[in-house]
């Protein structure tokens, strides 16, 4: 089969890291499914891709994900599945995190991975050779004060890539961990305050060169791209300016 026939499902595609992923893949010549729940941000972007759609869906959602996977049975294959959605809510030290910020949490990063890998996996076996991408963070390998319920969470996510691994071995599909440090979106650090737009600019501030949706867009495309038996495993990607989860380069 060749590249351009190959389609990427992408998840959580109507912003930041989603979108320039999308974007990426597109380019690299993948027929790209671009899910989220705003419709209208991927259908905007499906418009200006070729040969991509959207389909409206909350990973969280387990009855609706498995009606999406029913539609791709419609496609000739399921090649890779970038999962992509998820996020944090709040920066509050464990003693005083909202649990239900901490659930919301577990729902997306988690269970959203588990919903989605676990429906398309039988297409993505069938592909010959199928590609699953985690979108974990560093927040996955190494906590921080205030990380908590996020942190746990990625650790969550971190799991499911690692075992995942160990149990689909000599299945021919591989999985990948990309796992983003300090990364400026749009949403990201806005949703994590809820709002707040001077919380989130301080998570920046004085950072030089944050990475962009599109740096880590990047990697995660040229993993993609490696040939179909060479796995990235773990792709840990910072900025320069950052070299822990807790020391950052900050000019002012
Ligand atoms: C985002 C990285 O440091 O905000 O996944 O947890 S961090």
């Amino acid at each position: 089969m060749t590249a351009e026939a190959r389609t990427a499902v992408v998840t959580g595609a109507s912003s930041g890291i989603g979108a320039a992923t999308a974007r990426a893949l597109a380019a690299a010549g993948y027929h790209v499914v671009l899910t989220a729940r705003r419709k209208d941000r991927i259908e905007a972007l499906a418009a200006e891709l070729p040969h991509a759609r959207a389909y409206a869906l909350d990973v969280t959602d387990r009855a609706a994900v498995d009606a999406f996977a029913a539609e791709l049975d419609r496609l000739p294959s399921v090649d890779v599945l970038v999962n992509n959605a998820g996020g944090a809510l709040g920066a509050e030290p464990v003693a005083t995190g909202d649990p239900a910020d901490w659930r919301a949490m577990y729902e997306v990063n988690v269970l959203g991975v588990l919903h989605m890998t676990q429906a398309l996996l039988p297409a993505l076996t069938a592909s010959g050779e199928g590609t699953v991408v985690v979108l974990s963070s560093t927040a996955g390998h190494g906590t921080y004060e205030g990380g908590g319920g996020y942190v746990a969470a990625k650790h969550g996510a971190h799991v499911i890539a690692e075992t995942l691994r160990l149990e689909l071995c000599g299945e021919p599909v591989r999985v990948i961990e990309v796992a983003p440090g300090m990364v400026k979106t749009d949403e990201f650090a806005t949703t994590r305050f809820r709002g707040d737009a001077g919380k989130a600019a301080k998570v920046y501030e004085g950072v030089e060169q944050p990475l962009s949706a599109e740096d880590v867009a990047d990697t995660v495309a040229w993993a993609i791209t490696r040939p179909a038996h060479v796995n990235i495993d773990l792709l840990v990607v910072r900025p320069r300016a950052q070299a822990s989860n807790t020391k950052v380069h900050r000019t002012s």
